[in-house]
């Protein structure tokens, strides 16, 4: 277990990329996580019972995240729970046309606490639509690193996936945090594992999202070139007082994002511009991003 222990290293590492390393590898690899994970659903029901009362408050969540279609996102797995334990395992389920997991990694509490000795990795079934973070502090003899409570929510680890090229703008994707859910015939138990015999607590969960966002815009840009200049204020009095075009991403437009579109915004763009001192609201001035503050404009662009 050992060399398991040692090959399975606290580094972005997917199952595909090990399982071509060596099929030796991979069949001790699957037999110890069906070894663990078979441990934690034989777990005794009186067992179950006492460590989940001294084990509350348990909750594992999962943040939530926006990228454009093609990019990459990160979601955390965050986790309290109140007694010492010794790590976790937890499925997190979605949508494998619009997402596709990358790779994953334990966060710096677990590798501060377990260093060489943890065992870490992030099992992909793209097909089935999920992956299986598993976590243990030490499974080598002797196991000397001590089980931690986690008394304050803490990020146990990182999860990137691709969004898809073809996701459209606009779609929130889920990613299901769901108990014993994925990976039939023996679902994965979201658990945590606890100190006392391998007894696991089963923590309250959350799901997390993916918004798909577009390419984003910056604050002034009324033309919609990606740069702002003297053609947006020029832009916006056509648009407002002559009959012009409406602007394609009204957020854009609205560059003292007060959340309506009126003679202030080209005059305010155009004092940024010729006096210097006066920075539009974010975002911007050279990277495109999302409105930060909600209103009723819309944004092709952005949405
Ligand atoms: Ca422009
Ligand atoms: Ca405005
Ligand atoms: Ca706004």
């Amino acid at each position: 277990m050992r060399s398991l222990s040692r090959s399975a290293s606290p580094d972005v590492r997917s199952y595909d990329s090990l399982a071509r390393r060596s099929l030796v590898r991979a069949a001790c690899r699957n037999a110890l996580i069906g070894v663990v994970f078979a441990t934690i659903a034989l777990t005794s029901g009186a067992n179950r019972s006492s460590a989940q009362d001294v084990c509350e408050p348990a909750e594992a969540s999962l943040s939530d995240a926006e990228g454009r279609p093609g990019s990459i996102v990160s979601i955390d797995l965050i986790g309290r729970v109140a007694c010492p334990i010794t790590g976790f395992s937890i499925a997190i389920g979605h949508n494998a046309e619009l997402l596709r997991f990358v790779s994953g990694a334990p966060s710096p509490l677990l590798t501060d606490h377990a260093r060489s000795d943890l065992v870490f990795n992030v099992f992909d079934h793209q097909a089935d639509g999920f992956v299986a973070v598993f976590a243990a502090f030490d499974l080598s003899f002797p196991i000397d690193v001590p089980p931690i409570p986690i008394p304050a929510p803490e990020t146990l680890a990182t999860i990137r996936y691709l969004v898809s090229p073809d996701a459209p703008v606009g779609t929130v994707i889920t990613l299901r945090n769901e108990n014993r859910t994925f990976g039939a015939p023996n679902p994965v138990a979201n658990v945590f594992t606890v100190a006392s015999g391998g007894t696991e607590v089963f923590p309250r969960l959350s799901n997390g999202t993916v918004r798909v966002v577009g390419r984003g815009f910056l604050r002034g840009d009324a033309n919609d070139d990606e740069v702002v200049d003297v053609a947006d204020a020029v832009f916006s009095l056509q648009s407002l007082f002559q009959g012009g075009g409406p602007p394609r991403c009204e957020d854009a437009a609205d560059a003292n994002d007060d959340g309506a579109l009126d003679v202030s915004d080209p005059i305010i763009t155009l004092i940024h511009l010729f006096s210097g001192r006066l920075a539009l609201p974010a975002p911007g001035p050279s990277e495109l991003g999302q409105d930060p503050t909600g209103d009723s404009l819309g944004c092709d662009t952005a949405n």
